[in-house]
């Protein structure tokens, strides 16, 4: 916690390190209240540097020691100043040996080594590794590590690190060692140890080129039945890289630990590792089918590091989208390669979509909007963010959209040949991009260096007699903190051509017969694209595939936005029709429910959706995302002025009319997509079981007893967790007597299962009946931990960022709750309290009177003299 000003830190006054490092051995001797660190680096001056001081960093650490080539510095022969140590006139060539102190126990903010439920974890990523030892804690000092671990036998008989285990054995006195040697230089926020009471699933996997390789899951007794989808999951993940990037596993050992007090999802560290419990345990019992989904994701996210970001890393943390864009965008590629059908890749991408437009839109256009590749930080934390990762992600998939998959092959191929081992900038991959494929990518870094979504306007017109039809697209990006001009950027738009028939027609552009999706690249502030050969007015169907992250405007009729919706061969667009259907008709709702008027819902927009619900040619996913309302906040997006009740109260009798309309259908339906038999984790039964709850959730939006008789029956005789808390919401968000029983019932049975308390907590949570009172005595539950991050999301932030009419309360009671648990918790996780402080970016958005309450909360906040680096960052921009 510190209390002075903080210093906003500049991509454009990177130096190159002054010292790099060669080999690092650590000896830890693990005591959860004081544990021994000894770390003898041997380093050399790095002739790119023109700094001649060595820098360490160092936090929360009481140093003991201190030697160079052997003799011990005094207090004069180096100067402490805030985090960093500095040492002066050292010669070329150096071995420094540092004895340092720290109280893991007493590490609640857990970033660098910490305890959790009685293990040793630790986080590096992004400046964890100085709170464990003094260190050039930077992406570009790229080290040898070796590591000894020493502790207690009985409490913690596991001791893991990266790499290969070279040596273990006992040391009297119940204590033991392990030593780990990891063969690969490796930056330090790739460090891990864990020293832990686990047990692990393990199995021997044959590599392409025909090595044998270790993979093991390691998880506290009592969960080994829940292991095995993450094992499955790791499995096809190396597989995959293999067959797709001729990528493989360059370790003899693989080794996952589950932990369940972790600020993220997982993290990368070489050869280990480390994650969120929520990432990988499940059985059908407990977890639900997005939980499956998410753990396959997340284990290949964290798997396909190894090459993009250990293997080549980032220079500095500026490049954070280097590593976490293709990341993203390869476990992307990943889970839709693994669902296989195109329909149900679509469905992938949908939901890829959504996400960015219910969380990056909305963050590219507030107070702590940053380009993908960030010129200036506060704190490093707060930029893992839905920009550096999901729009990254897009941006990567621009360059496969452009250049063709084969194009994009061969720029992965050359971008490794030229930087494995290195680390590297954002520029460095684009350029491997372009030199790979022999094209001009210069304009392209405007995805990197410019915030803010940009909107694509187009226009159509069609001529008869000469059979063209002219597309003309206009580019614009609104202004954003410290960037209030833009320039084009070089844009893919994929468009396709729809006759009356519903039927592509055949697109030509300058004789050249581009099949029936064209990519279209834009460039300049406005283009016009003429077809040649159209043999009737078409209908336009743009962005195929979500092929920019950008806000496309059409002036679409409904007649337009129907024949899409009905007929359209690009699945994302057909849905993207519907959504546009839905979101006229909310946005009219909301100005009629706002203005007290009567609410009513045309039958055209019904018709349509009950035709896709029928339509048994359409795979259940897709007819789940497809009728599938927009969500309030995306609502709320599209609002000059957000009034968050008119826009609950539009939604929930869309709902309604939904559910009581096409009442004969959904009961149909629901009947129809059963899945009997054994739980499957397939995309199939997933999809009908993702159909069937939707059926159930619209038909309990009705008043109609029979739907909540239907509900109760699932929840009692639900054999998997996805269709217990389908009946479980369907119960409390028709807000029905048999609730709280329910919940009751629900809680005594998974009291042991935290991750399914974390879903009853997160429920409740985000019911509109439950207002702050409500989450306060939550929190008084004996199962709330304000320690525990993923009980704070499950219950905190999931009222602040999901319970958008409770939250909004019009008397200011959320914001006051608000600000009260983001200072509470910044005393003890920084990181955490962070991302709640975020639920107030986009305050200037609300009414008047909203407006004067949040102001208040987040003056209150940024208020107070105690305040971490994270939160002040986050506070500041927001009143700025
Ligand atoms: N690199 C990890 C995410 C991660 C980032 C920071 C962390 O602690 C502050 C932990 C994990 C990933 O992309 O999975
Ligand atoms: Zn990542």
């Amino acid at each position: 916690m510190r209390t002075d000003t903080p210093q906003t830190i500049y991509r454009k006054d990177y130096t190159p390190p002054s010292y790099l490092v060669d080999t690092v051995e650590l000896g830890f001797d693990l005591d959860p209240a004081r544990t021994i660190v000894a770390n003898r680096l041997t380093m050399r001056r790095n002739p790119a540097s023109a700094q001649r001081e060595i820098e360490l960093y160092g936090e929360e650490l009481e140093l003991v020691a201190l030697r160079l080539n052997g003799k011990t510095l005094g207090k004069r022969d180096y100067r402490i100043e805030g985090n960093l140590l500095r040492i002066a006139h050292a010669p070329e060539e150096v071995t420094l040996e540092i004895e340092t102190l720290c109280a893991p126990e007493k590490n609640t903010a857990l970033s660098g080594l910490y305890v959790s439920n009685g293990n040793f974890i630790t986080q590096c990523e992004a400046e964890g590794f100085r709170r464990i030892t003094y260190f050039p804690d930077r992406p570009d000092v790229m080290a040898r590590y070796t590591v000894m671990l020493r502790a207690d036998k009985e409490r913690f008989p596991v001791l893991l690190s990266n790499g290969n285990l070279v040596e273990e054995g006992e040391l009297g006195d119940g204590r033991h060692y392990a030593k780990w040697e990891d063969p690969f230089p490796k930056p330090s926020y790739l460090f891990a140890l864990v020293a832990a009471k686990l047990v692990c699933q393990e199995e021997k996997f044959q590599l392409a080129d025909g090595r044998e390789a270790l993979l093991q899951v390691w998880v506290e007794e009592g969960n080994l039945d829940k292991t095995d989808h993450a094992m499955q999951s790791l499995k096809r993940s190396i597989r995959w890289d293999e067959e797709r990037y001729g990528l493989e596993l360059d370790l003899d050992r693989f080794m996952i630990v589950a932990t369940g007090d972790f600020n993220m999802g997982a993290m990368e560290n070489k050869g280990l590792n480390i994650f969120n419990t929520k990432y990988v345990l499940a059985n059908p019992r407990v977890a639900t089918d997005v939980d499956f989904q998410g753990i396959e994701a997340v284990v290949g996210h964290e798997y396909f590091h190894n090459w993009t970001g250990n293997r080549v890393t980032c220079r500095d943390w500026f490049q954070l989208s280097l590593k976490e864009g293709l990341t993203v965008f390869r476990d992307q590629e990943f889970s839709g390669d693994m669902i296989g059908t195109s329909s149900g890749r679509a469905v992938n991408r949908i939901d890829q979509v959504r996400t960015l437009r219910q969380v990056q839109f909305p963050e590219d256009a507030g107070p702590m909007a940053h380009p993908v590749r960030p010129d200036s930080f506060v704190e490093i934390n707060n930029f893992y963010t839905v920009t550096v990762y999901e729009k990254g992600a897009e941006v990567v998939r621009m360059y496969q959209t452009l250049l063709g998959r084969e194009g994009f092959r061969k720029g992965m191929d050359l971008y490794f040949e030229r930087h494995d081992g290195q680390a590297v900038e954002c520029d460095d991959f684009r350029s491997a991009m372009a030199d790979a494929n022999g094209r001009n990518l210069d304009q392209f870094e405007r995805w990197y260096s410019q915030s803010g979504t940009p909107v694509v306007q187009a226009e159509g017109r069609y001529d008869e007699s000469a059979r063209t039809y002219t597309l003309k697209l206009s580019q614009s990006c609104p202004p954003t903190p410290g960037q209030p001009d833009k320039l084009p950027f070089h844009i893919p738009v994929a468009v396709g051509l729809l006759g009356a028939s519903g039927r592509d027609l055949p697109l030509t552009i300058d004789g050249k017969e581009l099949g029936t999706t064209a990519v279209l690249e834009l460039t300049e502030s406005e283009q016009n694209f003429v077809f040649s050969g159209v043999a009737e007015s078409p209908t336009p169907s743009l962005l195929r595939d979500f092929s920019a992250p950008v806000v496309l405007k059409y002036g679409y009729s409904d007649a337009e936005l129907l024949h899409l919706f009905s007929h359209d061969s690009d699945p994302v667009n057909r849905w993207e029709a519907g959504q546009r259907l839905s979101m006229e008709r909310l946005l009219k709702l909301t100005e009629v429910a706002a203005a007290g008027g009567e609410l009513s819902l045309d039958d055209t927009f019904v018709e349509a959706m009950r035709k896709i619900l029928t339509d048994d040619t359409l795979d259940p996913a897709f007819r789940e995302q497809a009728l599938l309302l927009p969500s309030e906040s995306m609502i709320a997006d599209q609002m000059d002025v957000v009034q968050p009740l008119p826009i609950h109260t539009a939604r929930q009798f869309m709902r309604a009319e939904i559910g009581a309309r096409l009442h004969n259908e959904l009961l149909a339906t629901y009947r129809s997509q059963q899945t009997p038999g054994e739980y499957s984790a397939d995309a199939e039964s997933i999809g009908r079981r993702a159909l069937k709850n939707l059926a159930l959730a619209y038909l309990g939006a009705t008043p109609a007893e029979q739907a909540l008789a239907l509900a109760q029956e699932q929840f009692s005789n639900a054999t998997n967790m996805t269709d217990r808390v389908a009946a479980l919401g369907a119960l409390i968000h028709a807000n029905a007597p048999a609730a709280p029983d329910a919940l009751n019932r629900f809680y005594d049975e998974f009291e042991d299962e935290a991750l399914v308390i974390d879903k009853w907590f997160a429920m409740q949570a985000t019911a509109a009946t439950t207002d702050v009172a409500k989450v306060r005595k939550l929190m008084k539950h004996p199962a709330f931990n304000m320690r525990n991050p993923n009980r704070v999301r499950s219950l905190i932030s999931s009222f602040c960022a999901a319970n958008p009419v409770q939250f909004h309360a019009a008397d200011g009671s959320g914001y006051a709750f608000w600000a009260e648990q983001v200072i509470a918790l910044d005393a003890l996780n920084p990181q955490i309290a962070s991302r709640l402080s975020r639920a107030m970016d986009r305050w200037r958005r609300y009414t008047p009177e909203l407006q004067a309450y949040m102001k208040q909360a987040l003056e209150k906040v940024a208020g107070q003299t105690k305040l971490s680096n994270d939160v002040r960052e986050v506070v500041s921009k927001a009143l700025s």
